[in-house]
């Protein structure tokens, strides 16, 4: 089936509303057109996808697309455009090259702005797309919020650097902006499930109380073959899919989130949503063998090119500072178009970080030395404390400036943060790169 390419175009007003997570209850949130999360894009391979901002903040903003591979100047960081002032407007042009599901968020002042709902996720489809019953969005979050229900502000027993330290987690858990609601699925139905972790620092440890289920895609869209599991861990930024069910009518169940250890503190379980099973419905899903081919970027051993090292030390004004390579906003060396990337990242802190590279996917080839358990396009993965991930990427002719940073956003604020150019061939020696991004280097 061949899809008549479109030109999708959405304005999205980022602004500040009071926002009801639960009957009664109210935060004063920040968010796009007055929802959290904010309109969902839904669009086709192939389609051209125009985004007016409106800034109705009264702080700057910008929007990143976390997952699409964006011209570098679209990719919505301060490197590649100036803020978007309040009262100002800018555009976002992007072709739509990847089925898969992603998301968009601001790349300013996202600890906050980002913690109180200016989120929103997009879905991308292939022209070959697994038939479902049902194709559900789950967008995870978590606020702090203290018992009058405002957003927590750092005090003498919560002070600042702890924060800094360890992530802003909360124990208000969202799903699509709601606290945890109640789902009804019909019996003897497969559906298909999207979740992405908008959280500032929550990893969501999923299980459908102990119930198996198939992982299908990850953040660049659908796997090669299903996985089956019981549980899969979803860190900041990244994106799951999940094939789920049939279950039988009268079946009640919790999505949860089982604890996880990631050097903050062991956690505990916690309860996402609600799945309650009604009458049953005749399926229509079916699942063709592969679901995709993914060709691997690298046969065999591979040396690396880069190492990225991630790492904190003490800070005398703020208690932690994070760094890459030793440095706190970190700037990379130069990767040219064309040549294949393989980049060990390094983590000998002792806390977890889920690492992001814009712009453009990569392959994980190993994780602590052993393989991954399945090939998917990434563009978050997590590197264990004390271990190491190796990647491989092909930089495709997008020249400019990307980043890539830690996804706990708390790190990526405090240093864990770099940028890089990407260059034609014969520019690799060119002009240096512009250090306005690193006004607040420390060294
Ligand atoms: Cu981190």
């Amino acid at each position: 089936m061949n899809h008549q390419p479109e030109t999708i175009t959405i304005d999205l007003e980022a602004g500040a509303f009071s926002w009801e997570i639960a009957p009664g209850k109210q935060v004063s949130a920040m968010g796009y057109n007055g929802q959290i999360p904010g309109p969902t894009i839904r669009a086709h391979v192939g389609d051209t996808l125009v985004v007016r901002l409106k800034n109705q903040l009264k702080e700057a903003t910008t929007i990143h697309w976390h997952g699409l591979r964006v011209p570098a100047k679209m990719d919505g960081t301060e490197e590649v455009q100036a803020p978007v002032q309040p009262g100002e407007t800018f555009e976002y042009r992007i072709e739509l090259t990847d089925p898969g599901t992603f998301w968009y968020h601001p790349h300013t002042n996202e600890t906050v702005q980002i913690e109180r709902g200016l989120y929103g996720a997009i879905v991308v489809e292939g022209d070959q797309e697994p038939t479902f019953d049902a194709d559900r969005l789950w967008v995870l979050d978590d606020m702090k919020l203290n018992r009058h229900g405002e957003f927590t502000e750092p005090s003498w027993f919560l002070p600042r650097w702890l924060e800094r330290h360890n992530g802003r987690e909360g124990g208000a858990i969202l799903v699509n902006g709601r606290l945890s609601p109640t789902v009804q699925m019909a019996a003897g139905q497969v559906e298909r499930w999207r979740f992405v972790n908008a959280a500032n620092a929550k990893y969501f440890r999923l299980s459908l109380g102990g119930r198996p289920f198939l992982i299908i895609g990850a953040d660049g869209g659908l796997l090669e073959q299903p996985v089956p599991a019981t549980e899969a861990l979803l860190t900041p930024g990244e994106r799951i899919e999940l094939a789920v069910g049939p279950f039988a009518e009268g079946e009640s169940f919790m999505l949860e989130a089982l604890p996880y250890e990631r050097g903050a503190g062991k956690g505990k379980q916690e309860t996402i949503a609600r799945i309650e099973v009604g009458e049953g419905k005749p399926s229509v899903a079916t699942l063709s063998f592969p679901l995709r081919q993914i060709e691997p970027l690298v046969a065999g051993e591979a040396e690396p090119n880069q190492t990225v090292i991630l790492h904190g030390r003490r800070s005398w004004k703020d208690g932690v500072d994070f760094t890459i390579n030793g440095h706190m906003h970190f700037h990379g060396q130069d990767v040219p178009v064309g040549e294949l990337q393989i980049w060990d990242i390094q983590n000998p802190s002792m806390m977890d970080h889920p690492f992001h590279l814009h712009g453009f996917f990569f392959q994980v080839l190993s994780i602590n030395g052993q393989p991954p358990a399945y090939r998917a396009w990434k563009d978050t993965v997590n590197v264990p404390k004390g271990g190491s991930v190796r990647i491989a990427w092909l930089p495709d002719n997008r020249p400019g400036l990307w980043m890539y940073h830690c996804h706990i956003l708390e790190h990526a604020a405090a240093g864990m943060m770099a940028h890089f150019r990407v260059v034609e061939q014969q520019d690799t020696f060119s002009e240096p790169m512009p250090v306005h991004g690193c006004l607040h280097e420390m060294e």
